[in-house]
C-alpha cells in the first residue's frame, strides 16, 4: 500500500464508518417511528369506543367472536352451535337455548361465513347469519342483542359451506352443500352423488327450494341485481378421492339464475325431497350455468359495483374475472401463489389472500382487465398462511376502504408460546393509502374463517340496553312455586341483591324447573344462578328469563348463589334449595315478600347507585 493510498483510505474510513452508523440509526429510528405511528392508529383510549365491530366466525368453536377495530380488543363471544355454561347458553336441557339447539341437530358446530343483512346496498345492522358446515345448519343472530334468534337444519345437503344473502332484497340466504351425496337419500353409490344450493327464507330459515347438480359447490356469493348468485366448484370431477378432485385442468363457477328458479318452482318443475322442492339443473335449461375457471377455485366474490364475480385460483396463481351479467370470463390476472379469497376497497382495487405466499396482494381490477400486466399495486407479508381476508363493508356496494383483516391460519411464533398448539392469528391492515400497512396482530380461539366489519354508527341506536320484560315473565312480587305431581316449577325473580324466593323446598327425586327472571332495568346488571352439585349456570341479562330443569338429589341443603358479581351484596345474593326425604312435610313457599310483610327488594341502596 502506498502512502498516498493509505492516506486516502484513512481519510475515507471515518467517513465510511459514520455513514454506516448514521444509516443504521436512521433505519432504527424509522422502524421506531413506524411502530409508534401504527400504535397510535390502533390506540383507542379506555372508555372510548372502537369505530368498527369485527365479527369473526368461530370455526370449530361453534360460535362467533366480536372484536373492536382498530383496537383489536375482544368484546364478546356469541355461542351458537355449542353449549357455553359460563354464558348460560344451552347448557341444560330445560333452557330454551338448549331446546332450540338440540332440535336443530348436534351440540357442536363449525362456523365459517358470517353474513350481515343489507338494505339498499348497505349493512342495515339487523341480522347476522352464519353457517354450520359440519351439521348443515344456518343460524340467525339478532344484532339488537347479539344473541341467537333462530337455528335451522338444512335438509338434503352435506357440508353446508358457502353462505351468502341474496341481494339486493336479502329475502333469501343461500347455502351450498360442499360434500356430495345422493341428496337426502341413503345411497352409498357415488355415481348418484350431487350437490345442492339451498335457498332459505332469510327470516324463518325454512328451506324454500334447492337447485341440484352433479359436482360440488364450495363458496357462495350473490350478484347485486337480483339475478344470479354464484358458487365456486372445485370438484366438477364428482370424485371421491383428493387425486380425483384435481384431475381436470378447469373446474367451474356456477351461476344460478334465481328468478328462473322461482319460475320453475311456480311451474312445478321440481321433485320434492324431504318436503323441499328440488330443481334438477339438467331439467331446467339456464337455471345453472357452468363457467369454466382454472383448476379447483376457492373464494367467490362479487365486486361492490356488481359488475364482476371473482374466483380465486387456489391451485392456480390467478383470479378469474367473470362478467356478472354475460357470465363471460373477461380476464385471468396472475396475482401470486395460493389465492384463496378477495375483498375490496371501493376504489376499484381488489385484495387477494395468498395462502402459499403468506401475503395480501393489492391489485387493480380495471388494469387487470386491460391486460397490460401492470395490475399489481402492492404486496404485504402476513403471518402466516392467510385464509380469508375482508375489508370493512366489502360485501356491500359501498366499502369504506380503510381497514382490512387478514385471517391467518398459522401464528407460529407470533404470540407467547403456550405449548405445541398456538392461537389463531389475525392481522389488521391499513389500506387507506397507496401502500398497505400491517399495524396489529391479535390472537383468537380456533378458528376464524371469515369476518365482517360493520361501522358502530349503524348499530348505535339499534343495540338494546335491556330486554323488554315479556308479560309472561314473573313479575316482582308475583314469584311462586307450583307443584304438579313430582314436578316443581319455581318462578323466581332476581334483582340486586336478592333471589325471591330465597328458600325452596322440594322432595328428593322431584323434577325441579327454575324460571329465573332478571327484573333489573339497568344495562349490564346481569345475574346468574349456580346451584351446588347441580352443575348448571344460568345467566340472565336485565329483563331476561332463563330456565333450567334438574332432578333434586339426596336430602340436604343446596345453596344457590349469584354467579355474576353484581353489587356490594353480591355474595349475600343466595338462597337455599332444601331437599327433603319423600313423605317429609314441606313448608310451602307462601308467596311474595310483600305478603310476608317485608318490602320487596329494590335496586336502591346497594352501593351501585
Ligand atoms: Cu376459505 Cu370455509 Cu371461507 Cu376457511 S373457507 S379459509
Ligand atoms: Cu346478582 Cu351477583
Ligand atoms: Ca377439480
Amino acid at each position: 500500500m502506498t502512502l498516498k493510498s493509505y492516506i486516502v483510505l484513512a481519510a475515507l474510513m471515518p467517513l465510511a464508518f459514520t455513514a454506516c452508523n448514521s444509516d443504521h440509526t436512521s433505519k432504527k429510528e424509522k422502524a421506531a417511528a413506524q411502530a409508534a405511528s401504527a400504535a397510535q392508529q390502533i390506540y383507542v383510549p379506555p372508555g372510548k369506543l372502537d369505530e368498527y365491530y369485527a365479527i369473526l366466525s368461530g370455526g370449530q368453536s361453534g360460535s362467533v367472536f366480536v372484536y373492536g377495530i382498530p383496537s383489536c380488543r375482544f368484546i364478546k363471544e356469541i355461542p351458537i352451535f355449542e353449549p357455553r355454561a359460563g354464558l348460560g347458553y344451552a347448557n341444560n336441557p330445560g333452557s330454551e337455548s338448549y331446546k332450540r339447539l338440540a332440535a336443530s341437530g348436534p351440540m357442536w358446530g363449525d362456523t365459517h361465513h358470517p353474513v350481515l343483512s343489507q338494505t339498499e346496498g348497505r349493512y342495515d345492522g339487523k341480522w347476522l347469519w352464519i353457517n354450520d358446515k359440519a351439521n348443515e345448519r344456518v343460524a340467525k343472530i339478532d344484532l339488537r342483542t347479539f344473541e341467537v334468534a333462530e337455528i335451522k337444519m338444512v335438509p338434503n345437503i352435506q357440508g353446508a359451506h358457502g353462505l351468502a344473502a341474496y341481494l339486493p332484497s336479502c329475502k333469501y340466504v343461500f347455502v351450498n352443500g360442499e360434500l356430495e351425496t345422493d341428496a337426502g337419500g341413503n345411497s352409498t353409490d357415488a355415481t348418484k352423488y350431487r350437490s345442492l344450493v339451498a335457498f332459505l327464507d332469510a327470516q324463518t330459515l325454512e328451506t324454500k327450494f334447492q337447485v341440484s347438480f352433479v359436482g360440488n359447490a364450495d363458496i357462495a356469493s350473490s350478484g347485486k341485481d337480483g339475478r344470479f348468485v354464484f358458487v365456486t366448484m372445485y370438484n366438477t370431477e364428482n370424485a371421491v378421492t383428493s387425486e380425483g378432485m384435481i384431475e381436470r385442468d378447469r373446474d367451474a363457477v356456477g351461476a344460478i339464475d334465481v328468478p328462473l328458479a322461482e319460475k320453475a318452482l311456480a311451474e312445478g318443475k321440481f321433485t320434492k325431497i324431504n318436503d323441499v322442492p328440488v330443481i334438477e339443473s339438467e331439467k331446467v335449461p339456464g337455471v345453472l350455468t357452468f363457467i369454466p375457471v382454472p383448476k379447483n377455485p376457492h373464494g367467490c366474490n362479487v365486486t361492490p359495483d356488481g359488475k364482476y364475480v371473482l374466483a380465486s385460483g387456489k391451485l392456480s396463481p390467478t383470479v378469474t374475472i367473470i362478467d356478472a351479467k354475460t357470465l363471460k370470463v373477461v380476464a385471468e390476472p396472475e396475482v401470486g401463489l395460493g389465492p384463496l379469497h378477495t375483498t375490496f376497497d371501493g376504489r376499484g382495487n381488489a385484495y387477494t389472500s395468498l395462502f402459499v405466499d403468506s401475503q395480501i396482494v393489492k391489485w387493480n381490477i380495471d388494469k387487470a382487465i386491460a391486460g397490460k400486466g401492470d395490475h399489481i399495486l402492492d404486496r404485504v407479508d402476513v403471518h402466516y398462511n392467510v385464509g380469508h381476508t375482508k375489508a370493512a363493508g366489502a360485501d356491500t356496494s359501498y366499502p369504506s376502504g380503510d381497514w382490512l383483516i387478514s385471517l391467518n391460519k398459522l401464528s407460529k411464533g407470533m404470540f407467547l408460546p403456550v405449548g405445541p398448539g398456538m392461537p389463531e392469528s389475525q392481522e389488521l391492515v391499513d389500506i387507506s393509502g397507496e401502500k398497505m400497512r400491517v399495524v396489529a396482530a391479535f390472537p383468537s380461539l380456533p378458528e376464524p374463517h371469515d369476518a365482517v366489519m360493520i361501522h358502530r354508527k349503524v348499530l348505535e341506536n339499534y343495540v338494546i340496553q335491556t330486554y323488554e320484560i315479556p308479560p309472561t315473565a314473573t313479575k316482582l312480587g308475583e314469584e311462586k312455586v307450583v307443584r304438579n305431581g313430582n314436578k316443581v316449577d319455581v318462578f323466581m325473580t332476581c334483582i340486586r341483591s336478592k333471589f325471591v324466593p330465597e328458600t325452596v323446598e322440594v322432595h328428593e327425586g322431584e323434577q325441579v324447573t327454575v324460571h329465573l327472571t332478571n327484573v333489573e332495568t339497568v344495562r349490564d346488571m346481569t345475574h346468574g344462578i349456580a346451584i351446588s352439585k347441580v352443575g348448571i349456570n344460568l345467566a340472565v341479562d336485565p329483563g331476561q328469563t332463563a330456565e333450567t330443569t334438574f332432578t333434586a338429589g339426596k336430602p340436604g341443603t343446596y345453596w344457590y348463589y349469584c354467579t355474576w358479581f353484581c353489587s356490594a351484596l353480591h355474595l349475600e345474593m343466595r338462597g337455599r334449595l332444601l331437599v327433603k326425604a319423600a313423605g317429609e312435610p314441606l313448608n310451602e313457599y307462601i308467596g311474595p315478600m310483600a305478603k310476608q310483610g317485608t318490602a320487596a327488594p329494590t335496586a336502591k341502596g346497594n352501593g351501585y347507585e
